[in-house]
């Protein structure tokens, strides 16, 4: 971790940085794959799948039996643990609900505004070094709960061809079952343009690789939505001469070790915190498995040391992190303070993994700076909005000269006509 001491405001332009990523363009790929499954379909899907998961599937969607079966295949502890998560994110998310509020504008105009579900939506849960079945919790439950009639689960089988029994599990516990064997770009195409098992979906959400990102980027091309442009994984933590070093360096460790392309931050006004935690975060590295992956995040991560909490707070805003953990005694005053961020944990035992797993609030996040202009997935992003109103005839009657005379001037006579009528 690179360590900086007082730094120039005009220094903090450069300090707020993602590190640089490989700008290769994935395009023609992700069009190819593409326009293979458009013309094949599901006999494109498992060609895939037999070049990238090294497996030749004969069918793609995961039968009730494997679900079923995924309950044998994992500690009881595992289960009651993701179902006290469930019950924990779907008490928070079913607050999120609105009920409709009928607004009288004027007298004989009333308007409001009612949520519909997104009648079908894709979730991916990518596969590689580390299952995120959290994260079918954190897509699915807002999903459920918001009334979703299809949803549908990709995620890239192993080279049995299985889908982890956690995945599947958790999938069971939110209620999803439409799950299907595949990952990567041509999951992505499947869900956007369909194929003879996959439906295509009206929005697709979840975490993926530089490929998958892609793919989501050009789904849009087929008036698709996405939930969030994704990015690596981040943390920023701000503390005081209260901090606990040990908690400090394992909470920056736990985002590290995401990725080798995860940035962790630490702002801290206490020179003896800097050092402690430092010195905790190099023993605390060697006890992790995934050691060689948080190593390489740390290298482009940084540590600086500020001269209050108030600069603290204005450098975070700048960087806008997807986390931030204020590990600082009095976090009350400053929560006002906070205008960008994507999640934040507040005091010495608010950790991120609380959040990233089991406390309530989702897990996907804006990342990358985009914290400044999107929020987390939530309920709202499972729904669409519909504003409604009704005009009495006193209504019209009242609004309409009004209406009339902007029109005129727009010089929309249609417009203006369609009000001049109902004068009459
Ligand atoms: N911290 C991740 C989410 C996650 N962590 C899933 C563990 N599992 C989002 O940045
Ligand atoms: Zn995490």
């Amino acid at each position: 971790m690179k360590t900086i001491k007082y730094p120039a405001k005009s220094d903090w332009q450069d300090l707020i940085l993602r590190p640089e990523r490989e700008k290769e363009s994935l395009l023609d790929t992700v069009k190819s794959v593409f326009n293979d499954i458009k013309i094949s379909g599901d006999s494109a899907l498992k060609l895939y799948t037999e070049k990238f998961d090294n497996v030749n599937l004969t069918q793609l969607k995961v039968s009730k039996e494997e679900i079923d079966d995924s309950t044998n295949k994992i500690s009881m502890a595992l289960q009651e643990a993701i179902v006290r998560a469930k019950n924990n994110i779907e008490k928070f998310h079913s607050s999120q609900k609105e009920h409709p509020k009928l607004i009288d504008i004027e007298p004989g105009v009333i308007c409001w505004r009612e949520s519909r579900p997104i009648e079908k939506v894709g979730l991916y849960i990518p596969g590689g070094t580390a299952p995120l079945f959290s994260t079918v919790l954190m897509l699915g439950i807002p999903a459920k709960l918001a009334g979703c009639k299809e949803i549908i689960l990709c995620t890239p089988p192993d080279s049995e061809g299985d889908i982890h029994p956690a995945i599947l599990f958790a999938a069971k516990t939110v209620g999803i079952t439409e799950i299907y064997k595949v990952g990567g770009i041509q999951a992505i195409a499947a869900l956007s343009l369909g194929t003879e098992s996959i439906p295509a979906v009206y929005k697709i959400f979840g975490p993926g690789n530089q490929y998958v990102t892609a793919a989501k980027k050009y789904a849009q091309e087929f008036n698709i939505s996405i939930d969030l442009p994704a990015g690596p994984s981040e943390v920023l933590i701000i503390a005081d001469e209260q901090a606990n070093p040990s908690f400090v360096a394992a909470d920056l460790l736990s985002q590290a070790e995401h990725g080798t392309d995860s940035q962790v931050i630490f702002l801290t006004t206490d020179e003896a915190i800097l050092e402690k935690t430092l010195k905790e975060i190099e023993n605390q590295l060697k006890q992790l498995p995934r050691k060689e992956i948080a190593a390489k995040a740390l290298d482009h991560s940084t540590a600086i040391l500020f001269n209050s909490i108030d600069e603290c707070i204005q450098f975070s805003n700048q960087y806008a992190p997807e986390h931030l953990i204020l590990a600082i005694k009095d976090f009350v005053n400053y929560v006002n303070k906070i205008e960008n961020a994507g999640s934040v944990f507040l005091g010495n035992y608010s950790c991120e993994s609380a959040g990233d797993y089991a406390s309530g609030t989702n897990h996907t996040l804006p990342t990358n700076g985009y914290a400044r202009n999107y929020s987390g997935v939530s309920l709202d992003s499972f729904v669409k909005k519909i504003t409604f109103q009704e005009l009495t005839q006193e209504g019209i009657q009242n609004l309409g000269p009004t209406i009339e005379l902007m029109a005129e001037a727009e010089e929309l006579l249609g417009h203006k006509n369609a009000v001049s009528l109902r004068l009459k």
